[in-house]
């Protein structure tokens, strides 16, 4: 206890003495500005003014330094889409923007043409869309008993989509379109569908009784979409007209839990009538069967249909517009994910054997794994440009450094892994500890860029304690998808210096 008490009188010197000079200073500042003061008011005043600006803007340049280092800090949530409908000088521009980069803008470009070709031909797009076997083609061949004539197959789509010749009471120039029902097995249609939908100035949205989960979700994404819909329950005439009514009332009562988007008089219960197979005995005892076409009752849906054209066919143009705005816009970022992973690859292929070569060059390669030097931040700097972030330089750093710290946890398991990557290939036998710590080194940037990739996609921007979480939970995973081909790249370039 002696000691403490010696160190406690200790303390209390030492603060004694940083008392006094604290004092000493603080009187020596005082005096010094008290006499730079009184000369600058005692010479010229341009002097004065000039002095007091140049204090002024120290101070303001360390308080925006202090704020950038510090304070600034932000932490990007999702990006979030803009609200505002798009126009076609939007798109178009992002199209130009996007081609001179190297996307391929291919698909999003069709749909614009596809739109130009629908205005100039200016006929109304009815679309039937719903579930498989809801009756779409029953009700089309209803609607226009005569429609056996595809006259267009939409470009690059499924010859399933196809548009009959309609014309209504009032005289309207219609394309009724009969698409693949969703929800069925084969893959890719519900996309087909769904994009069909999308172009078509009305949707009828064809379900046999209340709405299942994913017909729910479907009519709520087209009502987000803004497109004018009419929800058609068919096949009425399988039910008493007690529980049709009934029925109808569920559905009503699902719509209206969705927010009201759907007015009620949009919504319609009919029968497209559909085949029937009728058992005929003859006189003679024997039977036959025969199939029939029940009769349809769809008065109820023409009257809806009529009543959308009829309320305002301006707008329907619009509306239809926009939907295919954001679809090709939707197109255009499909395209750009796909560039930037193609390139993302490119970029931390080029990083892996820059690390390996460098490592295999080493006179005595280090038994540390650095990944903050030239490599490091160049794979990092490139990867977030790719992706649209602007990191500061301080947390790429500050990354680099988070990560670096897991790189030395996960070096027995690296080497481990590398070294029975080499095993793999047939007629290695046994390889110099260099080939494998090459084959390390370059695994860990090969871990590094995929789980940048992964944070980057998630947020649109690099948070340094987040990314580097990523790549430490994603480290093992990491390492062994990119073994075979780190360890054939090593051999390769082993046997172009060799
Ligand atoms: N009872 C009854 N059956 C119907 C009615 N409409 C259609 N059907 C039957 O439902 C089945 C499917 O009819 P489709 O018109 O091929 O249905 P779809 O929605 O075009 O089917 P996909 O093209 O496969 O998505 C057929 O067997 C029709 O006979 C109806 O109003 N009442
Ligand atoms: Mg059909």
């Amino acid at each position: 206890m002696k000691l403490d008490r010696a160190i406690r009188i200790a303390l209390a010197l030492l603060i004694v003495v940083v008392f006094f000079i604290a004092i000493g200073a603080l009187l020596f500042f005082t005096q010094t500005a008290l006499n730079v003061w009184d000369r600058l008011l005692e010479g010229p005043k341009i002097l004065l003014w000039g002095y007091v600006g140049a204090m002024l803007a120290l101070v303001v340049l360390a308080a925006y330094l202090i704020w950038r280092l510090v304070i600034r800090r932000e932490v990007p949530a999702v990006k979030k889409t803009a609200s505002k409908p798009l126009t076609k000088q939007d798109i178009e521009g992002r199209l130009r923007d996007a081609e001179a980069a190297g996307i391929d803008v291919r698909d999003a470009q069709q749909e614009l043409q596809e739109l130009a070709s629908r205005q100039q031909a200016g006929a109304v797009h009815l679309c039937f869309f719903g579930e498989i076997s809801t009756g779409k083609s029953s009700l089309i061949k209803a609607l226009v008993p005569d429609a056996d004539v595809a006259i267009d197959v939409v470009g690059g789509s499924t010859g399933d989509v196809r548009h009959y010749r309609w014309q209504n009471s009032a005289g309207n120039e219609i394309l009724v379109t009969d698409v693949p029902g969703t929800g069925g097995h084969e893959h890719g249609l519900d996309e087909v569908a769904l994009e069909e939908a999308q172009r078509a100035h009305v949707v009828l949205f064809v379900c046999e009784g209340d709405l299942t989960r994913a017909e729910s979700d479907a009519v709520r994404h087209l009502l987000v979409l803004d497109k004018p819909l009419v929800l058609v329950m068919n096949k009425a005439d399988r039910f008493d007209l007690e529980e049709q009514a009934a029925l109808m009332q569920r559905l009503l009562q699902h719509v209206d839990n969705m927010g009201g988007a759907l007015e009620r008089d949009k919504i319609v219960a009919v029968s497209a009538g559909g085949d029937v197979d009728v058992i005929e005995r003859s006189q003679d005892g024997s039977e036959s069967v025969s199939r029939r076409q029940r009769p349809a009752d769809i008065g109820v849906l023409v009257v809806a249909i009529n009543r959308l054209l009829e309320d305002a066919t301006q707008p329907l143009d619009v509306r239809r517009d926009r939907a295919v705005f954001r679809l090709a816009a939707d197109k255009l970022a499909e395209a750009e994910a796909q560039y930037r992973l193609q390139r993302s690859e490119q970029i931390i292929r080029n990083s892996t054997r820059k690390a390996v070569l460098g490592a295999l060059a080493a006179v005595s390669p280090g038994t540390d794994i650095i990944i903050q030097g030239y490599i490091g931040t160049a794979m990092t700097q490139e990867l977030c440009k790719l992706y649209g972030a602007a990191p500061r330089d301080l947390d790429i750093e500050e990354f680099l450094n988070l990560s670096q710290s897991r790189v030395g946890r996960a070096l027995p398991l690296t080497l481990a892994v590398a070294g029975n990557g080499l095993k793999a290939f047939p007629g290695v036998g046994t390889v110099a500890g260099g080939v494998v710590h090459a084959v390390a080194y370059g695994l860990i940037f090969d871990a590094l860029g995929r789980s940048l990739v992964l944070t980057l996609t998630r947020h649109g921007d690099l948070v340094p304690e987040e990314a580097a979480k990523v790549f430490e939970e994603g480290i093992s995973e990491h390492l062994e998808a990119g073994v075979r081909h780190v360890a054939r790249l090593a051999l390769e370039e082993k046997a172009d210096a060799g």
